[in-house]
């Protein structure tokens, strides 16, 4: 097999001593079922890989035959695990996989796969696991060019020249994502212009068929995003007023067509009113009057409507202080709580701003109470150093997912609320902006695979450690090998810390270039008309968030509220995005907010030093080609982290006058 790209955690190495290889000599599968055959399939393919063990795949019915032979045995039980999840157990020399759903049986085999690959031992074997969140998804932002927005790895494997690519990556791709458990893919940008408007057209039809087949084989669901204002640009109407007559028509029409040729397709991701995108706002109608039309074209065909909440004025003026880009999801998106049809579901960033290094939740969790929601994180890493930069995100992830609403009484953390544990009838899920594209490793850093991988494991298990799975991603993408694990562990696990520490300080956020988002700047963003903004002067620096100021520290349940609105008890981690704080402000550690600025720009410098000793230390154990491209990318990390350092520290010594403490050298 020639292939110009690696199997990333699944690039399988040969392990012929692996005690535990017996039990895959035979495999004993249901027959009928396609996600189960494909289970299957991959069970005998790692053996090939790992063993060169090509296993005997043998049908049975139902249940496994009461004293059958050693093997392992594939079967759905009602009585198992459900909604994806599966029982993985070893007695008396047979592995057994059962599950409720076939898609369980496939999230066990990988799960088996995963422990292989990491040479634990199977037998006595009793494991568990039950997915938290129903919807587990990728959005790609992928162009029908085959560009990809914010893409940091390459260029579309999904689309080139305004067609879709279905070949064997495809299908590799459907392995990976679902070998973590996501269950839904959206293919196309969220800014879903030209071409890829007509995706829900006659000309695309026969490839989505296609895809989605692909897809449906590996439990995947394909969704896409949509125009909304498709009935015109597609449909040649005059409106797209969600209340017209001819617009519902239209829709319901396109939608009859759409499920014909991809019956089971998830739905639709939409992005209205937002940057420039068309929405009901147009017509003087709601978002939940726009959601909800959509929502009942694909409602008889089981579909759901994921509506972003990410809308927001892109127009301000800088000299404005009392528009509050922050506030913009909760003001728009809270007073509909309750109005929107049982398949929308809102998706909402995890923060208020954008993606930035440091935010507090989104006070629009906790708000809404009878509404579905999504989580929306973003594993590109756009404002997290580009995939240039090695930045594991999942400890602020799992930061996010712990964060207590105050909602209800219990049960009131995001992972509850979007689970459905909070209020059950209100179930959703998780999404991140991928980070794939066509680079031979799929992330363009090696490391960064770590948060497509960790994405879809906590996706599936919120109570897993950002540790563990930084662990697990290790193990099966190097081999079980403990100087590997143990640097590679501290390199993922120190990195989004020292990022955060050499950019922007306490939850500011943004002191990047326009456009790109790379780089320093720190007045980039400062007299433009994003609503980004850091507001420093010669005293202090800051936005003031609290109810003197733009009073976005008021939209969150208590104590929440309170916690946000004083300097005292605000956590210092977002000192700087709640409050408007001088320079001479001490902070608990007795240091003033200037040497704490001071301190941790050279801190962070330090850290990617440290990040680079240990990457050498294992040079030996890595496979060149992986170790050389890392190694280049820490380097430039290096450089770039000092041009962070030193453009921030000079830029805030300048603006305060005031030295460093330890009498470094600032500019
Ligand atoms: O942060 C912004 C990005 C845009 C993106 C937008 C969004 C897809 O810079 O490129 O557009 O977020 O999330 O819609």
């Amino acid at each position: 097999e020639q292939m110009d790209y690696s199997m990333a955690w699944l690039s399988y190495r040969k392990i012929p001593w692996y005690p535990d290889r017996e039990y895959f000599r035979k495999i004993y599968v249901q027959e009928n079922e396609a996600v189960i055959h494909t289970a299957a399939k991959e069970l005998s393919r790692a053996a090939e890989a790992m063993f060169d063990e090509s296993p005997q795949i043998i049908t049975i019915l139902k249940e496994a035959p009461e004293n059958s032979s050693a093997g392992i045995y594939l079967y759905t039980d009602k009585n198992g695990p459900g909604n994806g999840g599966y029982h993985l157990y070893e007695e008396g020399g047979r592995l057994t996989i059962t599950a409720e759903e076939p898609s369980g049986i496939l999230y066990g085999c990988f799960a088996l796969i995963r422990k292989v690959q990491r040479q634990q031992p199977l037998k006595n074997l009793d494991y568990k696991e039950v997915p938290d969140n129903p919807l587990r998804m990728l959005n790609h932002w992928d162009n029908m060019d085959g560009s990809i927005e914010r893409g940091y790895s390459g260029d579309s494997f999904f689309f080139k020249n305004q067609e879709l690519l279905i070949n064997e990556r495809t299908a590799d791709y459907a392995r990976l994502v679902s070998s973590i458990g996501i269950n839904g893919v959206v293919i196309n940008n969220v800014n879903v212009k030209e071409n890829a408007t007509k995706l829900i057209s006659e000309d695309y039809a026969e490839d989505l068929k296609q895809l989605a087949m692909i897809f449906r084989n590996y439990g995947i669901s394909l969704y896409l995003s949509l125009n909304f204002a498709a009935p015109m640009e597609l449909g040649g109407l005059d409106t797209a007023d969600p209340e017209a007559a001819e617009v519902r028509d239209w829709w319901e029409k396109q939608m009859k067509q759409v499920y014909a040729s991809v019956p089971d397709l998830g739905g639709f991701l939409v992005k209205a009113d937002s940057e420039g995108r068309p929405g009901p706002f147009t017509y003087q109608r709601t978002h939940a009057q726009g959601a909800n039309m959509l929502a009942k074209a694909v409602k008889p065909y089981g579909g759901v409507i994921i509506w972003r909440c990410f809308v927001y004025n892109c127009t301000q003026d800088w000299r404005d202080r009392k528009t509050d880009r922050a506030r913009s999801a909760y003001d728009s998106f809270s007073p509909l709580d309750g109005q929107f049809e049982d398949n929308v579901i809102l998706q909402i960033k995890n923060g208020p701003m954008d993606f930035q290094v440091r935010e507090p939740v989104s006070s629009l969790f906790g708000a809404l109470q009878r509404t579905r929601q999504i989580l929306e994180v973003q594993i590109a890493q756009e404002y997290t150093g580009q995939q240039r930069h090695v930045c594991y995100l999942i400890p602020e992830f799992k930061e996010i997912l712990e964060f207590h609403t105050c909602c209800t009484k219990e049960r009131d953390t995001v992972a509850d609320i979007i689970s459905g544990r909070a209020f059950p009838q209100f179930a959703g899920g998780i999404t991140a902006v991928a980070n794939t594209g066509s680079d031979t490793n799929w992330t363009g850093h090696d490391l960064a695979a770590a948060n497509w991988f960790g994405f879809g494991r906590l996706a599936f298990s919120t109570s897993l450690s950002a540790g563990e799975i930084a662990e697990e991603w290790c193990e099966c993408t190097f081999g079980p090998d403990k100087e590997i694990t143990e640097a590679v562990c501290r390199i993922l696990m120190m990195s989004w810390p020292a990022y955060e520490k050499y950019t922007s300080p306490l939850g500011i956020g943004w002191m990047v270039n326009p456009h790109n988002h790379y780089g320093p700047n720190v007045d980039g963003y400062e007299y433009d008309r994003w609503g980004t903004y850091h507001r420093a002067d010669h005293y202090g620096l800051g936005v003031e968030r609290g109810s003197k100021g733009t009073g976005y520290a008021q939209t969150y349940l208590e104590a929440n509220a309170s916690m946000y609105e004083t300097i005292e008890d605000c956590p210092e981690e977002l000192l700087l995005f709640f409050h408007y704080v001088p320079y001479t402000y001490r902070l608990k550690n007795g240091k003033t907010l200037i040497q704490h600025i001071y301190d941790t720009h050279f801190e962070g410098v330090e850290d990617v030093q440290k990040m680079i000793a240990l990457w050498n230390g294992i040079r030996e154990r890595i496979p060149e080609d992986i170790f050389m491209r890392v190694s280049e990318r820490l380097e430039h990390q290096l450089e770039h982290a000092k041009e962070w350092r030193d453009q921030i520290n000079t830029y805030f010594y300048r603006k305060s006058f005031i030295e460093d403490e330890k009498g470094r050298k600032i500019y």
